[in-house]
């Protein structure tokens, strides 16, 4: 915490609303802030969290163009669809807003005005690559023609992705656009520029002064202060974002036609209208000036470690240029989750997607999985097998069963009142001093963003707690002492409500299960930033917290089992995803198995592999193994067997672009004929996936 200040506004990157949300961004930057607000709200501290969706950019004007729609058709699918499912996690954002909304464009618009009067802006004219059908100007990923190095045809003008050469623009051959087949012409254009360089000494003192910064955050802003920074054009030559302001453009003598701003430029920005939109709902249009304007409040934005350029440089940047803004106290942006010990990749399919998560399972389970692998300095691996371990033997065996055996002890011998403590032994005093440090030292971990650790140390308690009831044994001195047993109920049930406060940032839905089956009630509502009726705080965990004689509510089951059926079937979706070189997959040498004797050239040149896409795929009767598909392969349509039902379902094939061996002699299996072979790669478990291909229907594959 910023000595001295009263307040906090908390930021979680804008994601893009171009595609649903993932387990990744979970992990790296929404959960942590979320257990972050709850916390310092339980606390009492004012608090502002804002997040919202980033609706420009050019991916999400390709997608529009791909899907024949408008830009604004995607973003409002993917606003509402992230918005809702944010929500159900638990998020507990107080503004979420988005970055097509009228007011943002205002604001960005007014942020990139002062800094023009303020001539923070070089203004520079090059020329680049243009579209002259689709009328755009063309970024080097959307320029393809012929890689010099391999001839291959349909090369980028960044990178040629078949024999990985990196290339610019002008090295293609026959180059065109990727939108409209046109050849691209060459162009001036003009831009505004924003000169970090100029920064650099203000930029470098500043992170001085952040020595407690995550080391992998400092990490990352040195390397790019060493190599020095340069000037960044914060506008594009691009029919969709926020508008270069027409009388900036006009005072430039640029003509603002087709100019609008940076998506990085603007998306920053969002955090400060969404702020704005906050104040505006609370009735105070002005309230947003205490959290983004005065030196009683701290900035802490929470991000993934890919944007920590924008977040530690350049938007610091643009708010020192500015000058009316507070800079960030923190950016404790986390590294990369892993899915299944591969990469991410939402391309490939290879992603759990939130929405779909939920509609099968608590939300809470997928946060404390998530929670205790934060990979908060390093990257880190979630696997269903280990959310199954940790939510069964975890969040049931330890938490669940604590408060279990606890509650319906104290239902079944003290009538479902707390007994009263009397005479303690120093056994009891022993826990209740332990449970007196917890909050603070569990607090100090959470404002230093440990979070992995301070759900270590709060599940500590729990397992303390088991092992004290198993020691103490109710059910015994229950019949020889039951003075001595009910002193043990009385402690473990205060330990219980404790945890319903300690754990609250954690599992929000079920503390509140909890403490309704504790009767407990007055905890400030960690969701919202007023609760004028709170009568706990997250330091009351310190404390007993039920008086003896205090009626309990109904015990009830906390937390189910994660059946090994469910994460079979998780396992199975997962692996539907292609296979694809350059995954991230990381192999064991050992575990490859040994190549097969060299054959000659002539005999590969025998086979013949086409590009073919699966039209139909249906399980076959009685058989265990196989699917029948209906693959196009452009000249004609043919049934293929695939012995892959094991690792696959048809719903993963249908719609593939898969490759086929189209040559090879018509088989017969269980009297069906199939004509030809579909290439699956095999995965060190056994288990099959389709190799992903590209291309028309058809296509040789050579
Ligand atoms: N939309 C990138 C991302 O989701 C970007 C973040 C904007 S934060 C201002 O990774
Ligand atoms: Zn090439």
């Amino acid at each position: 915490m910023k000595p001295g200040t009263k307040r906090t506004l908390v930021t979680a990157a804008l994601p893009y609303a171009n595609g649903p949300i993932h387990l990744g961004h979970l992990a790296g930057a929404y959960l942590p802030a979320d257990i972050y607000c709850r916390q310092q709200r339980l606390t009492g501290r004012d608090l502002v969290f804002v997040c919202g969706s980033d609706e420009h950019g050019v991916p999400i004007l390709l997608r529009a163009r791909k899907e024949g729609v408008d830009p604004q058709v995607i973003v409002d699918r993917y606003h509402k669809m992230i918005q809702e499912a944010f929500a159900s996690f638990g998020m507990s954002f107080d503004f979420y807003g988005r970055t097509t909304d009228p007011l943002h464009r205002e604001t960005s618009q007014d942020f990139f005005r002062v800094l023009a009067k303020k001539k923070t802006f070089t203004l520079k004219t090059d020329s680049q690559l243009y579209d002259p059908k689709a009328g755009i100007f063309l970024a080097d990923r959307f320029i393809r023609g012929t890689c010099p190095n391999c001839s291959y045809e349909e090369a980028y003008g960044d990178q040629c992705e078949k024999c990985g050469r990196s290339l610019s623009p002008d090295d293609l051959l026959n180059p065109y656009s990727a939108l409209s087949d046109a050849a691209p012409v060459v162009k001036e254009t003009t831009h505004w520029y924003l000169p970090l360089g100029h920064f650099q000494e203000r930029l470098t003192q500043w992170i001085d002064g952040h020595g407690d910064w995550k080391p992998n955050v400092l990490g990352q802003i040195q390397s790019w202060l060493t190599d020095g920074l340069g000037d960044r054009a914060v506008t594009r030559d691009l029919p969709w974002g926020v508008p270069v302001p027409q009388d900036v453009a006009e005072e430039a003598g640029v003509d603002a036609e087709g100019k609008v701003l940076y998506v990085w430029f603007d998306a920053p920005i969002g955090y400060i209208s969404a702020t704005r939109r906050w104040a505006e709902a609370q009735g105070d249009p002005e309230l947003w000036k205490q959290f983004w304007c005065s030196e009683e409040s701290q900035l802490i934005h929470f991000i993934g470690k890919d944007n920590i350029v924008f977040h530690c440089l350049i938007f610091p940047t643009m708010l020192m240029a500015h000058g009316d803004f507070i800079l960030p106290d923190n950016v404790p942006a986390n590294e990369f989750l892993n899915l299944e010990g591969e990469k991410l990749s939402t391309s490939r399919g290879w992603a759990v997607w939130l929405h779909e998560y939920l509609e099968e399972m608590p939300a809470d389970y997928l946060r404390y999985a998530l929670a205790a692998t934060f990979p908060e300095t390093r990257d880190t691996d979630f696997s269903w097998k280990d959310y199954q371990a940790r939510v069964n033997n975890e969040l049931a065996d330890t938490l669940g069963n604590l408060v279990n055996r606890t509650l319906t002890f104290a239902d079944r011998y003290f009538e479902g009142k707390v007994p009263p403590l009397s005479h303690p032994s120093s056994k009891d005093l022993g826990l209740l001093d332990r449970l007196r440090e917890i909050p603070s030292r569990v607090g100090e971990l959470l404002e230093t963003y440990k979070m992995r650790e301070a759900l270590a140390e709060i599940m500590g308690l729990a397992r303390e707690g088991n092992r004290f009831f198993n020691e103490q044994k109710p059910w015994a001195t229950r019949k020889e002492d039951l003075r001595a047993c009910g002193n043990t109920i009385h402690i473990s049930l205060q330990l219980v409500a404790s945890l319903s406060i300690l754990l609250d940032p954690f599992l929000p839905a079920s503390c509140a299960s909890l403490r309704a089956m504790l009767n407990l009630r007055g905890l400030r509502n960690s969701a919202l930033r007023e609760d004028k009726e709170a009568l706990l705080f997250w330091e009351d965990a310190g404390r007993p917290l039920l008086e003896a004689g205090h009626s309990l509510g109904q015990a009830g089951i906390l937390f189910q089992k994660v059946e090994d059926a469910y994460v079979e079937a998780q396992r199975k979706k997962l692996k539907a995803a292609p296979i694809q070189g350059g995954s991230g997959v990381q192999v064991d040498p050992n575990q490859v198995p040994e190549f097969r004797e060299l054959i000659e050239f002539e005999d590969f040149q025998k086979l013949d592999l086409r590009v073919g896409e699966v039209l139909e795929a249906e399980k076959v009767k009685k058989s265990k193994k196989l699917i029948r598909c209906l693959v196009d392969l452009g000249r004609e349509k043919r049934q293929i067997l695939a012995g892959v039902a094991e690792s696959l379902g048809p719903e993963d094939l249908i719609g593939k672009k898969v490759i086929v061996v189209a040559n090879l002699k018509a088989r017969k299996m269980l009297g069906l004929e199939s004509q030809g072979m579909i290439l699956m790669a095999e995965r060190p478990d056994g288990s099959l996936g389709p190799l992903g291909a590209e291309g028309p229907a058809g296509a040789v594959v050579r």
